[in-house]
């Protein structure tokens, strides 16, 4: 057995390892060589494809019901069921336990216990927070050796300190000579369990090996604990992208965005701005945790090290620098292998060779009528491959941020762009973003939208309105000139015949401009019912093929989609009871009076 010198860890990984009962218990180091020898491990064991023509990549098949994150089967057990909230699955804690000590017990055996000490941040920061998770998947210790700062260094950093407990068991042990399967995990997805304990700063995770689900720093730990933390603490761990942006006289400015899964995020964070001159770094793709400097303004760090982006749609035109990034180094989960050994999916611009195998390991013709990729397939890819990575990306004092962009997947209603009056306004603009729920969701309510606050529906790990009352007085603790000024976008408007009327991407970054510009006090503004949107002519269009009339329709306030807009929004807020901020309320009312008035 395994010992360090932090009591509590080393009394945590003695009663893990008796009631999973391993064969083997490995601290991992971080080394290079580490690394080599688990690549090697899954090599060996069938559930790594080296790929010929990218250097350092491999390819891994899940299981077809191991595929994303499993948020019904994500469990929020606070004490009390009210902390939960109403976007939570709970259960009660002791309960909980006593369900998932039942299928921990032995379920590793045959197996070897990993245990990996990972740092959220650069390590030392004072934003940063360390985990240790324990796992008996070595693709989990390869994708979390991408994706966070793992290993000797972190243990050292941790000292006698405080960590988040972070267990996680893919569920399947193995009988003396049992051989394994190439992704082991509990296919009923009933029996999946991935449950937060945010009371203990604990997150246990059985049955699942695939993304959010098993990489505990992630979802689980960098939004769901870390925003418990950070509401007790006083700062914000949020679901946003970092970005840099430099304009043509060199001024720059950092500026986070929050948007649901499949906006884009990680397309916006490498963005490639249409004007000469204009540069985008990227400081992070995911997740952004910012706390209050001396000066009084927000510093975010990228509490990440690498990027665990959708594979599907990922191309030349969508995103180039991270077409260039995943040429070596990145783990592909689930996308299609060539015949010549390189990867193939959905979306990427590369025409569809004859014949390749799928991500469930058949073979897959253009006209088989099957995905080559999973639609949720995956890149894990470190952090500093990025072509675009802010050189200031490591900074441990974090960068300041002047703006945070909202927003969802809106055909309709919500304007191109649309800037908050003050920071409650904002928060309030935040708390009614959302998607229109598409046919993908598997639910009967295509087209309705789902209100998803600020891009935390899946990830708040604890009350909705207790989560949206923090950011409030988040703006209250400084002067609010200090503030981030906060925007609300919509990059997916589309006019009748279904066709989008923005064109997106790069050209988001005449977005990006006015909103710098407006920042630096330069930026021609409108004032309108539902916040300050650009004047006439203010967003530059040279160049693109956006006609005058369609530019009206991206920036008009249509008044009585705004009144229906407002109804649904009721409906949303009643859902939160008592806990519904009462700023809240007022900023809709003032909204329903200021466009009627
Ligand atoms: C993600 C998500 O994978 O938001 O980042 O779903
Ligand atoms: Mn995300």
């Amino acid at each position: 057995m395994i010992s360090v010198s932090n009591k509590a860890l080393d009394a945590w990984i003695k009663e893990v390892a008796e009631m999973c009962k391993p064969d083997n218990v490995y601290l991992c180091d971080g080394s290079q060589e580490e690394y080599d020898k688990m690549i090697q491990i899954t090599v060996d064991a069938g559930s790594a494809t080296p790929l010929k023509k990218r250097p350092g990549c491999y390819l891994f098949r899940s299981h077809p019901s191991d595929v994303a994150r499993a948020e019904k089967r994500t469990f929020i057990a606070s004490k009390n069921r009210e902390d939960a909230g109403p976007t939570n699955n709970w259960i009660d804690p002791d309960e909980l336990k006593a369900t998932m000590g039942a299928l921990y017990d032995g379920c590793m055996k045959g197996r070897t216990m990993y245990v990996i000490p990972f740092s959220m941040g650069p390590i030392g920061s004072y934003i940063s927070k360390i985990g240790v998770e324990i796992t008996d998947s070595p693709y989990v210790v390869i994708n979390m050796r991408i994706m966070t700062r793992i290993g000797t260094e972190v243990l050292k950093s941790l000292g006698d300190g405080e960590f988040v407990r972070c267990l996680h068991s893919v569920g399947k042990p193995l009988a003396p000579g049992e051989k394994d399967l190439s992704w082991p995990c509990v296919p009923n997805v009933d029996e999946k369990y991935i449950s937060h304990f945010p009371e203990e700063r604990m997150i246990w995770s059985y049955g699942s090996g695939y993304g959010g689900n098993a990489l505990l720093g992630k979802k689980c730990f960098a939004l769901r604990i870390a925003g418990v933390q950070a509401r007790d603490e006083g700062w914000l761990a949020e679901h946003m992208l970092i970005l840099k942006l430099t304009d043509s006289d060199g001024k720059f400015h950092y500026i986070c965005g929050a948007f649901p899964s499949a906006c884009g995020k990680t397309n916006l964070a490498m963005l490639e701005p249409s004007f000469p001159g204009w540069k985008v770094e990227t400081i992070g793709d995911d997740i952004s945790w910012m706390k209050f400097g001396d000066d009084g303004r927000l510093y975010a760090i990228n509490p990440e090290a690498g990027f665990f982006g959708v594979v599907p749609g990922t191309s030349m035109q969508s995103n180039p620098n991270a077409m260039k990034q995943i040429m070596t180094n990145t783990i592909f989960t689930n996308v299609g292998l060539t015949d010549d050994g390189d990867v193939w999916w959905e979306g990427s611009g590369i025409p569809a060779p004859d014949h390749l195998i799928d991500w469930q390991g058949n073979d897959w013709t253009p006209d088989c009528g099957r995905l080559a990729a999973h639609s949720n397939a995956r890149f894990t890819t470190p952090a500093n491959q990025c072509a675009v990575i802010a050189p200031e990306w490591e900074d441990p004092a974090g960068v300041p941020i002047s703006a945070i962009l909202v927003g969802g997947r809106r055909k309709t209603t919500i304007p191109l762009v649309n800037e908050s009056l003050d920071w409650s306004h904002g928060i309030f603009l935040g708390s009614i973003m959302g998607s229109e729920i598409t046919t993908a969701d598997i639910t009967d309510k295509v087209g309705q939208v789902r209100r998803d606050p600020f891009a935390m529906l899946p990830f708040v790990g604890y009350h909705m309105g207790d989560y949206l009352q923090h950011l409030l007085n988040i703006g209250k603790k400084t002067d609010a000139s200090k503030l981030p000024r906060i925007y609300f976008v919509n990059w997916f408007r589309k006019n009748d015949e279904g066709k989008f009327i923005w064109p997106g991407f790069g050209d988001n970054s005449r977005v990006l401009k006015w909103i710098v510009e407006r920042i630096s006090g330069t930026g021609k503004a409108v004032s309108t019912p539902i916040g300050n949107m650009p004047a006439p002519g203010a967003i530059d269009t040279d160049g693109i093929n956006v006609s005058a009339g369609d530019m009206e329709e991206l920036l008009k306030v249509d008044k009585e989609a705004w009144l229906a807009e407002i109804v649904s929004i009721k409906e949303n807020y009643k859902s939160y009871g008592d806990r519904l901020p009462p700023e809240l309320s007022a900023q809709l009312d003032a909204l329903e009076k200021r466009l009627n008035g």
